[in-house]
């Protein structure tokens, strides 16, 4: 059963009016938006547009108010316990790299360890394993099972006596959603600091950052109906009020003597330099957006489209897919290969009949490693896919095999 009104939600996305034959199936990569979001932003440019938290007049201050209720809307959205927990990012990769800068570059020191898994995204990946390589700690590698999923026994024996574990919420290319809240409570009891990717999780399914446990957690707005450059970053405020700054300038200070320098006060101890606006305002409209479709039904909805796509590509003979087959592991992601096609000619076929889907490594190397390929295609689901969507991938998945006589 089909819970939300397909049709409607997509006729709130002007990309697909402007492209009619669009089955856009790589919303893991980024989203499409809808209107509001885009009027949103516009409304920022075109009636008040300013700087926030400088102005006296009228337009800084309702800019202010807007970008402020925004950061309201990710808080409640997540979960977290105050808005000082909430910082605005570019995005994942950067909340990373400031969780890394700021907290990994004073708190872990030569002999510590950094746990990661095989799974990671390049963004979950580089930064850890380059700390470990400045300052001398080990980079411990939690691996995955046959299914695709992280091996239970390593995530015990590999998180004891660690320093921070580093772990997706949701894979970009299994799909697998791993347990973080049973991570994030063998990472406490080993008194390491908890990194949660909430990349491919936080547009998909409630995410309850107190329930999870976990100290810091990382997400994209364009990964979720909203623009690209904004993103966030939830960290606990104690850890937050004990790391040094990631980037230094305007609006991160609470004052500056030619000596030194005292730092703002959180959020802002984060956010040097005029933020990205109108896309933190446009942020707080797909979040209104996602709440009033109901983050639930997203995810039942998600499901059954995965459901339903598992079993109609298991039905293609020289077709591999790759992580969990079952729908209630994972979210709507879908990897695979038809042997004897290269994913890119896969890809560029279906392009022919307005599919888009995506291909090659997903920014997830090691991963392919690990499973020894190379490539691999890649189809997402999201909020304004439906089974029919699913039919024309599958279809057009039997015209390549067609076309290169295989399968
Ligand atoms: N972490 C995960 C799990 C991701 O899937 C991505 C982006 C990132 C981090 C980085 O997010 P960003 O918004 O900072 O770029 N993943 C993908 C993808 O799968 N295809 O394109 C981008």
């Amino acid at each position: 059963m089909i819970i939300m009104n397909i049709e409607k939600i997509k006729s709130d996305f002007p990309v697909f009016k402007n492209n009619p034959n669009l089955t856009y199936l790589d919303s893991a990569s980024t989203s499409q938006r809808p209107l509001p979001v885009i009027e949103a932003m516009n409304e920022y440019y075109t009636s008040f547009n300013a700087n926030v938290h400088r102005g006296v007049y009228k337009i800084s201050e309702e800019a202010t108010e807007k970008y402020e209720k925004a950061r309201e809307k990710v808080r409640n959205f997540v979960c977290a316990k105050s808005d000082k927990e909430i910082i605005y990012t570019r995005g994942t990769t950067e909340s990373i790299n400031l969780v890394m800068h700021g907290y990994g570059e004073k708190f872990v020191n030569s002999g510590d360890k950094i746990v990661i898994t095989i799974m990671e995204h390049h963004s979950n990946f580089v930064p850890w394993q380059q700390l470990a390589k400045r300052k001398n700690a080990k980079l411990v590698i939690i691996d995955i099972n046959e299914n695709g999923e992280l091996k239970e026994d390593e995530i015990k024996t590999k998180i004891k006596g660690a320093k921070l574990v580093a772990v997706s919420h949701a894979s970009n290319v299994l799909g697998t959603i791993n347990n973080v809240s049973e991570i994030c409570k063998i990472a406490k009891e080993e008194g390491a600091v908890s990194v949660i990717d909430g990349a491919q999780s936080v547009p998909h399914m409630k995410i309850d950052v107190q329930k999870f446990g976990c100290d810091f957690f990382a997400f994209s707005g364009h990964k979720m109906l909203g623009p690209t450059g904004i993103g966030g970053l939830y960290g606990r405020e104690e850890l937050l009020e004990s790391m040094d700054p990631f980037l230094y300038g305007g609006d991160m200070i609470s004052e500056v003597t030619v000596e030194k320098s005292e730092w703002n006060y959180l959020p802002y101890k984060f956010e040097a330099g005029t933020l990205p606006i109108a896309e933190a305002i446009g942020f707080g409209a797909a979040i209104d957006y996602l709440s009033k479709l109901g983050i639930e039904n997203v995810y039942k909805h998600e499901k059954e489209l995965t459901e339903y796509a598992i079993s109609k590509l298991s039905e293609i003979k020289n077709l591999s897919m790759y992580g969990p087959k079952k729908a209630d592991k994972k979210v709507g992601v879908i990897t695979f290969n038809l042997n004897g096609i290269h994913s890119h000619d896969v890809a560029t076929i279906l392009s022919e009949y307005g599919l888009a889907i995506r291909t090659g490594h997903h920014c997830a190397m090691p991963l392919h490693d690990r499973l020894q390929i190379g490539a691999t295609a890649r189809a997402s689901f999201y909020v304004y896919n439906s089974k029919e969507d699913v039919n024309k991938l599958v279809a057009g998945l039997k015209e390549a095999n067609k076309i290169f006589k295989v399968g």
